[in-house]
């Protein structure tokens, strides 16, 4: 398939870049941390989404190298705005399912962080909940291994698939993120706010953060605060910004 060899020779040409989306606290605004999301820039075809082109890395195994490469990337990048005292308290990077059953993952984690001195509590992994519904005792084992290594958790596009909410306790998840279709037509749609309160409710009372992905208005923003939904991502903060766009948020005022 043409797109996988491009894939294979965009890791080889250094053709991905990552953008960092902010989450912010819903009542401060404050900044809590960053959603690293990858971007590829093909030499003749020119931006191709995440949604064209993770899918086929993951049906090929690609997507293990590719994602070793934003592990390494994002976790780079944080060493270096901490050195210039720009210091980014949390970042989440996107691991695919695919990603999270291979066993050299641990390894893989503690070598970065290793390397690049970065407290492993800044690091978050984004997993979505297939990660858990597929996972069997190895995968069970790997999540808790990482988590004594300090990083967080963190289920993406939630209310999506098929968890059952038993997973959210026999995992050791830490942050619930709504996906934005839920949250697209709050706070009008009367089912969906609906929705939206019970999640995080249920949240809360596992004792886990609540991130509302998709964030593009006011008035879904002051619903979600009205809620107590402790994070807030979307266009109304950010859309997602390339490094140096980035570092201006960690140095305001410079
Ligand atoms: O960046 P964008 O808004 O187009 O993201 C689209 C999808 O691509 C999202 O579902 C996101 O989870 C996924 N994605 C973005 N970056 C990464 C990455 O580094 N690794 C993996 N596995 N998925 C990613
Ligand atoms: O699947 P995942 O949640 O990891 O992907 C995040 C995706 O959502 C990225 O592709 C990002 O560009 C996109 N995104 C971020 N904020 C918004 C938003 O406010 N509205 C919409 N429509 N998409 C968003
Ligand atoms: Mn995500
Ligand atoms: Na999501």
């Amino acid at each position: 398939m043409q797109i996988e060899a491009d894939l294979r020779a965009a890791l080889a040409q250094s053709e991905f870049t990552l953008e960092y989306q902010p989450i912010v606290a819903a009542d401060s605004g404050e900044l809590f941390g960053a959603e690293a999301l990858i971007r590829w820039l093909h030499p003749e075809r020119g931006a191709v989404a995440p949604a064209d082109f993770v899918p086929v890395a993951e049906d090929s195994g690609l997507i293990v190298p590719i994602g070793t490469w934003v592990l390494r990337e994002a976790v780079r990048q944080m060493h270096e705005w901490n050195q210039r005292g720009h210091v980014l308290p949390h970042l989440a990077v996107n691991v695919s399912g695919v990603q999270f059953r291979d066993p050299a993952l641990p390894a893989l984690i503690a070598d970065v962080l290793d390397d690049h001195a970065v407290a492993s509590g800044a690091l978050t992994l984004e997993i979505c909940e297939s990660v858990m519904v597929d996972a069997n005792s190895a995968t069970e084992m790997r999540m808790r291994a990482l988590k004594e290594l300090g990083v967080d958790y963190s289920l993406d596009d939630f209310g999506t698939g098929f968890s059952s909410l038993s997973y959210l306790k026999r995992f050791p998840v830490d942050i619930v993120k709504i996906d934005r279709s839920f949250v697209r037509d709050c706070p009008d749609d009367r089912s969906d706010a609906h929705l939206v309160e019970a999640i995080i409710n249920m949240a809360h009372s596992l004792d886990l953060k609540v991130v509302a992905e998709g964030v593009e208005t006011q008035a879904q923003a002051d619903f979600l605060r009205e809620l107590e939904c402790d994070y807030l991502q979307g266009y109304l903060i950010s859309r997602p910004l390339r490094a140096e766009a980035f570092e201006a948020l960690l140095a305001p005022g410079r």
